[in-house]
């Protein structure tokens, strides 16, 4: 029998880690940080709910201090009754709980900004403030029944014994969870991996992971972490979210399903989320993205377009349909016979070998329009040509 070596041969020898893992997914509280994005109350019912079906763990809702229309959004999302638990954002102030209470949440993230840069520009505290603030806060939180996530603000650039002793101390002030932020993304996945562990050696609750992507490491940052055993992985649908955004929620469920072997999230879902959060925040979703691009599966080259017609695996590493996408063959520049064969069958014409070397040869020569051609352009080609077997008229 053929070795399959469709997934991947190195997870064999290098080794699967199983990671005991929850997403949380902040598209609706950083992904609305994003320059010019404003999710309305309804839309954020409509993105709970597809997250919810996804069976993401946690949806952190907004930040209800912000505004009104905020604090509604957030406490409709609670009264949706979702499997998903649902949090707020609060700076580490009692105000900002108070805001997260009203709205019926299960829990609050509450942080504070711990680098000497943030303590010092920004906050104008010193660190001993910083921390009181931070633990009076997550005091009060907890004494109001939320379930509390601190997170240490810019914690990639705070000093490795001072993030350790207050990650210790909010343990035992009983926050539930500690929040590693990498807030400009400064890590990679080596160093990523090197604090998590450090971490775990004071803290026994569980670890969680916001990675920026600042250097396009969000990702890899993410799973590193979670390789060393931090719990809860943060995403945002699409990645959006401040400057580069965040880890986008479908390349971790996929990444998470194929190298990990976690099914507990239903993918089948992933490219209508993707679309929704594309019309709803107004940012496109780029032709090459991972998964949910509009070029994830699709195929213009000659060579590639045979293959895959052949056998998908070729140059599919998984189904489209494994996410809720769909194959296109593309008509372009690069399109060989063979494919034109499939695409003008599927038209509902029979083309003779040579008659599809000639359209192969008109298509080059539409194609330095710099464009793909469509079906219609592709069919006025074929109607330009004598005697084409007519099978059925074509949609
Ligand atoms: C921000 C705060 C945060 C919080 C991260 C977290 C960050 O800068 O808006 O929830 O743990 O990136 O530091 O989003």
């Amino acid at each position: 029998m053929m070795q399959d070596y469709s997934i991947n041969q190195f997870l064999a020898i290098a080794g699967t880690p199983n990671l005991d893992i929850e997403i949380c997914d902040v598209t609706m509280r950083d992904g609305e940080q994003m320059p010019g994005v404003v999710f309305s109350p309804d839309e954020k019912l409509d993105i709970a709910l597809r997250l919810d079906e996804i069976g993401v763990d946690v949806i952190e809702a907004g930040f209800p201090v912000v505004s009104t229309a905020e604090m509604i959004a957030v406490r409709e999302v609670c009264n949706l009754g979702l499997n998903a638990k649902i949090s707020a954002l609060s700076r580490s102030v009692k105000r900002d709980v108070d805001a997260a209470l009203d709205c019926g949440v299960d829990m609050v993230c509450v942080f504070i900004a711990t680098s000497e840069l943030h303590l010092k520009h920004k906050l104008r505290m010193s660190c001993p403030e910083a921390i009181k603030c931070a633990l009076d806060t997550v005091e009060y939180a907890k004494d109001h029944g939320l379930i509390v996530r601190f997170s240490a603000e810019d914690a990639t650039r705070t000093d490795l014994e001072t993030l350790k002793k207050l990650y210790k101390k909010a343990e035992e002030y009983h926050a539930d969870y500690v929040s590693v932020a990498d807030t400009v993304g400064i890590m990679n996945p080596r160093t990523m991996y090197y604090l998590i562990s450090e971490i775990k050696k004071v803290v026994t609750i569980p670890i969680c992971m916001h990675c920026h992507d600042d250097m396009g490491l969000a990702l890899a940052n993410t799973l590193s972490g979670a390789e060393a055993g931090a719990y809860q992985l943060h995403t945002t649908v699409n990645g959006i979210g401040e400057r580069a955004g965040n880890t986008p929620l479908e390349e971790l469920l996929v990444s998470l399903r194929l190298q990990y072997n976690i099914d507990q999230y239903d993918l089948s879902k992933l490219k209508d989320v993707s679309r929704l959060i594309e019309s709803y925040s107004g940012v496109s979703v780029p032709k090459n993205k991972a998964i949910v691009g509009s070029n994830a599966f699709a195929h213009e080259s000659g060579i590639h377009v045979a293959a895959v017609l052949e056998e998908p695996r070729t140059y599919e590493l998984f189904s489209p349909e494994m996410v809720g996408a769909a194959r296109h063959i593309i008509i372009g520049k690069h399109t060989g016979a063979k494919a034109l064969r499939y695409i003008t069958q599927r038209m509902g014409y029979r083309l003779k070998d040579n008659e599809l070397i000639v359209l192969a040869e008109k298509v080059k020569m539409c194609s330095e329009l710099k464009r793909p051609i469509n079906c219609e352009e592709l069919r006025k080609l074929i109607l330009g040509m004598e005697n084409v077997d007519i099978i059925y008229p074509g949609p």
